[in-house]
């Protein structure tokens, strides 16, 4: 994945936890690169290492951390020079699903080597917003949650996000709930 996600993985941790906690999980992931380059693609494995490794050194689940990441994405990528990407995306929580693949599309013009995943959107008939995950990696359903998380937090929305069961490796359906803040 682009160093941009790596980047983001190192300054969620080293916000929370400090700069120690950091090299100690860096070190435990055997991840020598010393700076990540946001413009850089990397091996998907050494993102994976790394979140392995901050469940050992932080006792937490990893679908734990995944989720938190998640969450951190949308500020992270604000912050980091994306916010006009992320404006023109959607000017609604349920537009910005709608929207998800055109934007990577738009990033991949750039970002040759970029495998984005792939949402599909639908309404059920209680209301909830159905979101069709497909992706070519495999375990990063919950920090698909947390993105969720992340944009409802953008959108000033509640969301209740049911996952909805699947088999190994089949796409991953979230039943999303939206609801307006009082
Ligand atoms: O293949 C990749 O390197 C890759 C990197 C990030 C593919 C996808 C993404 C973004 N995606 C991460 C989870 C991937 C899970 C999977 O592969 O199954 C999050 C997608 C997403 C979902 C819900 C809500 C918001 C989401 O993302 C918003 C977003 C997505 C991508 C970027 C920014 C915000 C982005 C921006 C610049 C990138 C890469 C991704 O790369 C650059 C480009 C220019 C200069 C430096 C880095």
């Amino acid at each position: 994945m682009y160093g941009l996600v790596n980047k983001a993985i190192e300054d969620l941790i080293v916000s929370r936890f400090g700069s120690d906690t950091w090299e100690r999980v860096r070190r435990r992931a055997g991840v020598d690169v010393e700076g990540f380059i946001s413009m850089d693609p990397y091996p998907d494995r050494l993102t994976y290492a790394l979140v392995g490794a901050a469940a050992v050194e932080l006792e937490t689940p990893a679908e734990q951390l995944l989720e938190a990441f998640g969450e951190y994405w949308t500020r992270y990528t604000a912050r980091e020079g994306y916010g006009e990407l992320l404006d023109m995306s959607g000017r609604s929580f349920e537009e910005f699903l709608e929207n998800l693949d055109d934007m990577h599309a738009r990033i991949s013009l750039n970002m040759p080597e970029l495998r984005p995943p792939s949402f599909q959107v639908e309404r059920a008939a209680d209301g909830r917003i159905l979101l069709t995950y497909v992706s070519e990696r495999v375990g990063l359903a919950p920090m698909i949650r947390g993105l969720l998380r992340g944009l409802a937090d953008r959108f000033e929305v509640d969301v209740d996000i049911e996952t909805l069961p699947h088999d190994d490796g089949a796409p991953v359906v979230f039943a999303v709930r939206v609801l307006q803040r009082q």
